[in-house]
């Protein structure tokens, strides 16, 4: 019998480190006064209640469990832009604390529900006091716009456990069409919003004028 919390001891560690470090990157970018292409992160370990069912679906043994359910250490990388994904990536190919095993487009090549993502699997080492574990962990890289689909879409698929109703399937095709239009629409505008984003940020204001403004807390939490 597997004992869950010191399975996910790790898993939990390197959530924690991984949030961390993909909010740093977000700081970095502030400082220097450029466009960041991180907008926010989110980051979960899987609860053993979903564990068990998708293991139970996809028929995976318990000995196999940390090679074959990729998904146990899952961040979310939150961009405003479709082009900010690739800097994102470029970002995180170039990192030597991770290792990046596979790469999931599903953003050119969006799932049949409508879902769009891009999914990054990586090799995680994690320190601790038996030694180094390495894990994996998956990383969602996807648009504000591809994220509010995509958690409405997740909160009605609880509701009715994949079978929608027809209005809804057709409801859920057509919010995937208008969020696609957005993501491109918001594309066209993009140097337009960054430079209104940059004279409103906070940071920038502090280190230009020296005004900060109560929005700099907010922004420690992001
Ligand atoms: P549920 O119902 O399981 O979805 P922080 O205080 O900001 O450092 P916090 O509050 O623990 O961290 O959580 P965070 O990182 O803000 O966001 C956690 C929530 O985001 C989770 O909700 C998930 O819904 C969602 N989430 C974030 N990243 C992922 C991911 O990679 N995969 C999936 N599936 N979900 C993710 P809960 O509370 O766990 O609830
Ligand atoms: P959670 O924690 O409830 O989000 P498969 O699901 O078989 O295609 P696999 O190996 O699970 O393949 O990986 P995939 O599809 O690359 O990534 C699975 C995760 O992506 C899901 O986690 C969701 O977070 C997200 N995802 C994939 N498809 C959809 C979709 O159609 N709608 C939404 N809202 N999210 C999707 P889980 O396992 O569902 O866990």
């Amino acid at each position: 019998m597997l004992d869950w919390e010191d399975f996910l001891d790790p898993y939990i560690q390197a959530v924690g480190e991984l949030k961390i470090k993909l909010r740093g990157i977000r700081k970095q970018y502030r400082k220097q006064k450029r466009h960041s292409p991180i907008e926010f992160v989110t980051g979960r370990v899987k609860h053993v209640e979903s564990i068990k069912e998708k293991m139970l679906l996809r028929n995976i043994k318990e000995e196999n469990l940390a090679q074959d359910m990729q998904d146990i250490a899952g961040l979310r990388i939150m961009v405003q832009f479709v082009d900010d994904v690739d800097e994102v990536l470029e970002v995180l190919r170039r990192r030597k604390d991770m290792k990046i095993v596979q790469e999931r487009d599903y953003i050119r090549h969006k799932k049949a529900s409508g879902y769009r993502s891009y999914h990054v699997i990586i090799e995680y080492p994690v320190e601790t006091i038996r030694g180094n574990e390495v894990i994996l962990a998956e990383i969602q890289i996807r648009t504000l716009s591809m994220n509010f689909w995509a958690t409405i879409e997740h909160s009605l698929n609880y509701k009715y456990k994949g079978e929608f109703p027809q209005e809804i399937k057709e409801r859920l095709e057509t919010t995937a069409k208008i969020a696609y239009q957005l993501d491109e629409e918001m594309g066209k505008i993009r140097d337009d919003i960054q430079e209104a984003q940059a004279l409103f940020d906070p940071l920038y204001r502090k280190m230009n004028d020296g005004v900060g403004n109560s929005d700099d807390t907010d922004e420690e939490y992001r």
